[in-house]
């Protein structure tokens, strides 16, 4: 009971941290930048921080978590793993957009590709993304893949999970700075820049969350505990 009690306390702190950091993405967009469309301005870029920190952070950060919830152990293995590939299959489809409406904005200004550290890293993880989800449904969701692979694969396919999820957030912090640097005269210390300062800050406790329930070993789904200790 106090293990539980522990589990939703952590949850509901990840919870709090991913959707405020939601919130705070769009206000940033809303009400410091210039809006949202599909225009090939500055306003189809700004689907990109939106896109990335609804889908490859809280998304991801969800599809990582799901088989912890108590309240799904009734549910079947496989309908929770339906779940947690279609969260990832989500997060990666939102990704792909929000990377669209930055080469179409580059593409509409004559503005360069792929030339920050950023670019360069980030596109890096949206390709092993999209590779960790086609292994993770080869083995564990095509029916005749063999066990003794699937058991094989899995310090594999956790760690990369992990890896990834940890990087996303990095690169992340790597391209709101990159933004604010590119739009603001920080001389003048403005409040946007404290603002999204705030924004880095939830995603950075937000991953650190998430990070720390997927790893207590104690608070795994009980048939895993059974299959993987
Ligand atoms: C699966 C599944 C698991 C693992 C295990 C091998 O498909 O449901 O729990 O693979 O069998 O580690």
């Amino acid at each position: 009971m106090e293990a539980f009690r522990r589990f939703v306390a952590a949850l509901c702190a990840a919870a709090v941290a991913g959707l405020v950091s939601i919130i705070f993405v769009l206000v940033w967009v809303l009400h410091y930048r210039d809006g949202l469309a599909w225009d090939g301005g500055s306003a189809e870029f700004n689907w990109h921080p939106v896109l990335i920190v609804i889908g490859f952070i809280f998304l991801q950060g969800t599809a990582i978590i799901v088989y912890r919830l108590p309240w799904t152990w009734q549910c079947s293995k496989l309908t929770m793993k339906f779940i947690h590939a279609g969260l990832n299959l989500l997060a990666l489809i939102l990704a792909v957009i929000s990377l669209v409406a930055v080469f179409d904005f580059h593409n509409a200004a004559s503005i360069p590709n792929m030339y920050s550290l950023h670019s360069w890293l980030g596109l890096v993880a949206v390709i092993l993304y999209c590779l960790q989800l086609v292994l993770g449904v080869g083995m564990y969701l095509i029916p005749i893949t063999p066990v003794s692979w699937r058991a094989a694969f899995m310090p594999l396919h956790v760690y990369g999970g992990l890896l990834l999820f940890a990087s996303v957030i990095a690169v992340a912090l790597m391209g709101i700075t990159e933004k604010l640097i590119f739009g603001l005269k920080y001389s003048s210390s403005p409040p946007e820049a404290i603002f999204v300062n705030v924004l880095g800050l939830l995603l950075v406790v937000f991953g650190a969350l998430i990070l720390w329930i997927a790893t207590r070993t104690s608070w795994k789904r009980p048939s895993d505990q059974i299959l993987h200790t």
